[in-house]
């Protein structure tokens, strides 16, 4: 029962503070699995942000060609620490679950702010969480938004209510973690407690009393009596099994996922959407030809590369592409979804092409475009430091044959250290800058 406008009020046994009798729930454990969230959303965040930074590159960014892997790693880890947050928020949204009930809702204007910028937190992570999943299941029905512009806002929206968060709590959780010894003080359980409902966000923390880590929780804090039968905690999970059981959870889900990514894993990947040696030639692919609708214009004998520079324009044949020195690179595909593939690619350096064009190489980017009409990743541009890399790639062949039509024949481009989402298929057109204008 509540008191609400002089009147008793039963509420719903849901929302009754005390049938959140689990004695597992503590500031402690609030603050251990805040910790470790933290940490997975704070290199989820950063990975986050050079993924969005290289695709979509402001004046002041660079980003090397070399390391080749370090796109698909920074991905990788992107990918397998969202994964992890949902283990790790379901907990700790389940730690501090009775405080969505808290009575009275508002206790001053200082406490509304601290409580609007947790819903804000919540509701960002939750919606990170949530989009992020679906989005690596290629689930894009569910999502009612442009997944990378809302993902990417959101995350700048979800990373300020947590520093905010992370500054109001840095107290509690210093005082939560402070006390490691076992209790030297009375058992509380000895002491009559005022209230049947151990509340753990009405009743504070006894300093005197510590954190038994050692000795099981439901020695130290009263079993509830209004709920019998109910308590979690007697017989039960002990912090640390529950704490276990959240670290079980998230290594089973990096395990089963990583592989999609980290080549010795792939055989035990069960819950990874995708498999990196599913594929024609032996690579997965995102979008097939039919898809792109560029079947007809692929196969086409009139076929013709057009290589704009400064100096000429050129176009050029499959033979004539076939004729210029060929070279031959081990490279990634890394997609933004956090799976990877290696292909062996055969083709033409795209810096002897920016040259034949007229541009000297070193100071020249390139955009390159595709015969697909419509679609977002119609077209990329290869910035000098790529231009200008040995293993950047137009190529022609994948795993010692021509490229199949799904990986982007007549030609594809392949550069080291990019996003699979650059690196674009069915070459149409290459407009080559050189830094004082076209
Ligand atoms: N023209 C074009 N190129 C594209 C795409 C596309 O949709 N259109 N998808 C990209 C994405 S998201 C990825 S991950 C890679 C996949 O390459 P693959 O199909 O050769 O494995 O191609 C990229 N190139
Ligand atoms: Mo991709």
């Amino acid at each position: 029962m509540v008191r609400v406008l002089g009147k008793d009020v039963r509420l719903p046994d849901l929302v009754r503070p005390e049938s959140f009798d689990s004695t597992l729930r503590s500031k402690r454990l609030t603050s251990q699995l805040g910790i470790a969230l933290g940490v997975a959303f704070g290199v989820c965040f950063i990975t986050g942000l050079i993924s969005h930074l290289i695709q979509h590159p402001p004046g002041w960014f660079w980003w090397p060609s070399r390391p080749a892997g370090l796109y698909r790693f920074t991905q990788g880890l992107h990918v397998a620490t969202g994964l992890t947050c949902v283990p790790l928020l379901g907990a700790k949204l389940w730690s501090v679950y009775p405080r969505l009930f808290e009575w009275p809702p508002v206790r001053s204007v200082a406490h509304a702010i601290e409580r609007a910028s947790i819903a804000v937190l919540v509701g960002a992570a939750l919606f990170q969480v949530v989009g992020g999943v679906l989005n690596i299941s290629r689930w894009y029905a569910a999502l009612p938004y442009f997944f990378t512009t809302g993902h990417y806002w959101v995350a700048w929206l979800a990373i300020g209510a947590l520093l905010t968060h992370i500054g109001v709590k840095l107290p509690v959780v210093r005082e939560a973690l402070a006390h490691r010894e076992p209790p030297t003080a009375p058992e509380p359980s000895a002491t009559p407690e005022p209230s049947t409902v151990p509340e753990p966000s009405a009743t504070p923390e006894p300093s005197t009393v510590p954190e038994p880590s050692a000795a099981p929780e439901p020695s130290t804090v009263p079993e509830p009596s209004a709920v019998p039968g109910l308590s979690a905690g007697q017989g039960g999970l002990s912090r640390r099994g529950l704490l276990a059981t959240v670290a079980a959870a998230a290594g089973v889900i990096t395990v089963a996922t990583v592989g999609q990514t980290l080549r010795p894993l792939a055989r035990v990947s069960v819950l990874a959407p995708r498999r990196p040696a599913i594929g024609p030639q032996g690579l997965p692919v995102n979008k097939t030809a039919g898809g792109a609708g560029v079947v007809q214009r692929a196969l086409d004998p009139s076929y013709r590369l057009v290589v704009a520079g400064p100096g000429r324009e050129m176009s050029l044949s499959l033979a004539d592409l076939n004729a210029l020195k060929q070279h031959t690179v081990v490279l990634p595909i890394a997609c933004v979804e956090g799976w990877s593939a290696t292909g062996t690619w055969g083709g033409v350096r795209l810096r002897d092409l920016v040259e034949l064009a007229g541009a000297a190489p070193g100071t020249a980017s390139a955009e390159v475009e595709s015969l697909e009409q419509g679609g977002r990743y119609r077209r990329s541009t290869v910035a000098p430091s790529h231009v200008d890399d040995d293993w950047t790639l137009v190529a022609l062949e994948l795993n010692g044959a021509p490229l199949h039509l799904d990986h982007g024949y007549p030609a594809r481009l392949v550069a080291p250290n990019r996003p699979g989402v650059l690196q674009t298929k069915w070459l149409s057109r290459i407009t080559v800058r050189t830094a004082g204008g076209q």
